[in-house]
């Protein structure tokens, strides 16, 4: 397994569970000088992780690149793909497209969490679903064109009423043969909304993959109640090899965060 950390590009988003804001080069260097091995980002559109400026970063750190994230399509433009304005949905399915694009070039997947968007008044379950389904059946066969699953991210019920369980949503994924879509599990949700991590974990065995290390308040890993041991064992039992990450807050500072992440990932992992 290999570690990453998040780094922020979208000022909206200061607030929110991500490591380091101070810009890619910042961001690489300092992931560096811990020790990841990679970094996830979270943009705010496909322009700001072009290859020519990402790759050089990538290399002059040796570092490579986890994932991409597009919730900045949520935050900043209101569009999600299951919206009741046709429009809003294709400019959201636009959005993700042209990061799933950039992401392939520098081979790594996209990531797509609150884009998933939620049910409204005019927008039922079924119906939402059914737009979720068609979303991702299209922008995973894009990915695969990339050589790259697509990650959807079941999110807790606070965030989003389409999947807020994993083994719910690797169900969905059958069910709708959507064979390039993997599932990013965020240990911070999974602790809201799991009855046992660990279990829900090998049941969705090879649909696992991407993990967001978070401890169960969203702090870095060793920061709050989380038993990684178990987590990190049913990982091994499912022969996941692929990123554990931190999508965490920046606390107490970004730093102390970056260090107890890979203070937890080398103890852990070394065991
Ligand atoms: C994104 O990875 C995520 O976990 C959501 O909670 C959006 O912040
Ligand atoms: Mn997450």
């Amino acid at each position: 397994m290999k570690s990453a950390i998040t780094i922020c590009l979208v000022p909206e988003a200061r607030r929110g569970p991500f490591v380091f804001h101070d810009g890619l080069e910042a961001g690489c260097r300092t992931a560096a000088e811990h020790g990841f091995d990679g970094i996830e980002i979270f943009p705010a559109d496909a322009n700001e992780v072009a290859a020519e400026v990402v790759r050089p970063l990538l290399d002059a750190h040796g570092l490579r690149l986890a994932a991409i994230g597009t919730g900045a399509g949520w935050v900043r433009h209101g569009l999600c793909l299951c919206h009741a304005d046709e429009d809003v949905r294709l400019r959201a399915r636009a959005f993700i497209a042209s990061v799933v694009d950039a992401a392939g070039e520098l081979g790594a997947p996209a990531i797509i969490g609150s884009m998933q968007g939620r049910t409204s008044g005019d927008v039922s379950r079924e119906l939402a679903l059914g737009m979720l389904a068609d979303a991702l059946g299209e922008l995973g066969a894009r990915a695969a064109r990339h050589g790259q699953p697509i990650l959807y991210e079941p999110l807790n019920r606070y965030e989003t009423d389409l999947f807020n369980r994993q083994s719910e949503a690797a169900s969905f994924v059958a069910a709708n043969s959507l064979g390039p879509v993997k599932l990013l599990c965020d240990l911070f949700h999974m602790n809201i909304e799991e009855e046992d991590v660990a279990g829900a974990l090998v049941a969705c065995g090879r649909s696992v993959g991407h993990i967001h290390w978070a401890d169960s308040n969203r702090r870095a890993m060793g920061f709050g109640h989380t038993d990684p041991g178990p987590v990190v064992a049913a990982l091994r039992a499912i022969q996941y090899e692929g990123w554990l990450s931190a999508e965490v807050f920046p606390l107490p500072t970004a730093s102390e965060a970056a260090a107890r992440t890979m203070a937890s990932l080398r103890r852990h992992l070394a065991a």
